[in-house]
């Protein structure tokens, strides 16, 4: 899986690593670095069955000449791997995105999430400085809006005082931190990226904004009754993740690095991402009861599509979050450009082709 070369024999394009390269945003950026012209190394973990599905169609044969993505067995729990593919790879960018990025599985699995999500970034730093690459390497970290987790103000900006709710924040409060170290110490062009939520068609399937768009089609293919959530008046600030993977790189870019905040400066709650889905599928939700025996139903049919499962409360919750993305509109000119609603219309339309053809499948193997 390695190539022969860091630069896959173009010695002026300039190399992007990139951890976490399977997952939604890691896809994102490995297709915007290459439509730029640089030779993208991504780190993708060992798994039993294929995990590449985000990357597949990104995919070329290493043993062509002009081949420009590269992919590296490796794992951020993992010192001596993380070493040996910097050493190989040599890259001009870092992109740190691995992570166990979900929340709720954060507090089943704290140890794990605190040594890949803390330490994996420690140990990603700590490769660049053994190699002495420290000054020739820049370094991105997929820092969080969770980090601020209890409101303490809105919007919240980069000067807005963290708060972390989860195994899972408070594993990124220390990323967040050993990133500005390694700046400060080191003269690293080191940067944190505290990005807001952001999501897309491809989007893990257990966050909230995809289960959400999931179950509205299936619902409307026939394939589902119910779809069941924790808590609905969380607000979140949604953008695109195309968007974002674009702030990434201008972070990057940047002659002195910093730590910026991206987000759209609109928050919504989890209620109106439902009632917005389901009526891309022309269903008017009503929301009758109250608490967990709260639930959506159908105006039209009267059938309760929406319930609530208290399994999906989190033990600490962050219930509100609103970016202030000023800084990076000012120095980065960086905007998010897909709405809100655009978001959502995109993820049902996605999802309605995506789930009839999963079932076509499963039909076949029947
Ligand atoms: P995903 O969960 O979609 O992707 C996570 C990636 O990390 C996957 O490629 C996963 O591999 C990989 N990974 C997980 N654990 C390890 C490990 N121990 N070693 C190596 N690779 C690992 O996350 P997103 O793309 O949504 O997010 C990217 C980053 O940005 C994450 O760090 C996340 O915490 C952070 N973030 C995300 C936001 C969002 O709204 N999406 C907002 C703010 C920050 P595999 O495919 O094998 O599971
Ligand atoms: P979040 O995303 O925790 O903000 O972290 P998620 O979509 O999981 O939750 C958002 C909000 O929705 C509420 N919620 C539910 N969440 C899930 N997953 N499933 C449910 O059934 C459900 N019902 C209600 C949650 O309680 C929460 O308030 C994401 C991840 O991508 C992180 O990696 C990233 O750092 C942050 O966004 C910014």
């Amino acid at each position: 899986m390695s190539p022969l070369s860091s630069s896959a024999g173009n010695p002026s394009a300039r190399v992007a690593l990139i951890t976490g390269i399977t997952g939604q945003d890691g896809a994102y950026l490995a297709r915007l670095l290459l439509d730029k012209g640089y030779v993208v190394h991504g780190v993708k973990r060992r798994s039993s069955s294929f995990n590449t599905a985000r990357i597949d169609d990104l995919y070329q044969d290493p043993h062509i000449e002009s081949a420009r993505l590269f992919l590296h067995y490796g794992d951020l729990t993992d010192s001596t791997n993380l070493i040996r593919i910097v050493q190989e790879t040599k890259p001009d960018e870092i992109y740190n995105l691995a992570a166990q990025s979900h929340v709720q599985v954060s507090f089943e699995t704290p140890e794990y999430t605190a040594n890949s999500d803390a330490l994996g970034t420690l140990r990603l730093l700590e490769a660049v400085r053994i190699l002495g690459m420290e000054k020739s390497t820049r370094f991105y970290q997929a820092s969080t809006s969770e980090l601020y987790g209890l409101v303490q103000e809105t919007p919240q900006n980069e000067r807005t005082p963290f708060y972390p709710r989860s195994p899972y924040a408070a594993a990124k409060l220390y990323a967040y931190w050993i990133t500005v170290n390694y700046r400060e110490a080191y003269d690293m062009h080191a940067s944190n990226g505290i990005l807001f939520n952001h999501e897309g068609p491809t989007r893990g399937e257990t966050f909230v904004t995809r289960k959400i768009t999931r179950a509205v089609a299936a619902i409307e293919l026939g394939l589902q009754d119910t779809l069941y959530l924790g808590n609905l008046d969380a607000r979140r600030d949604w953008g695109h993740a195309r968007d974002y993977v674009d702030g990434m790189w201008r972070i990057v870019q940047q002659d002195v690095p910093d730590d910026y905040v991206l987000a759209t400066g609109e928050t919504h709650s989890v209620r109106e991402f439902v009632e917005l889905a389901f009526a891309e599928t022309g269903r008017k939700i009503a929301w009758k009861g109250e608490g967990v025996d709260e639930q959506g139903v159908d105006a039209g049919s009267g059938k309760v599509l929406v319930k609530i499962d208290p399994r999906y409360f989190r033990p600490t919750e962050v219930d509100l979050l609103l970016g202030d993305p000023r800084k990076a509109h000012q120095k980065l000119g960086w905007t998010h450009t897909t709405t809100f609603a655009e978001l959502v219309a995109e993820m049902v339309a996605s999802d309605l082709n995506v789930v009839a053809s999963e079932e076509s499948r499963k039909g076949r193997h029947d």
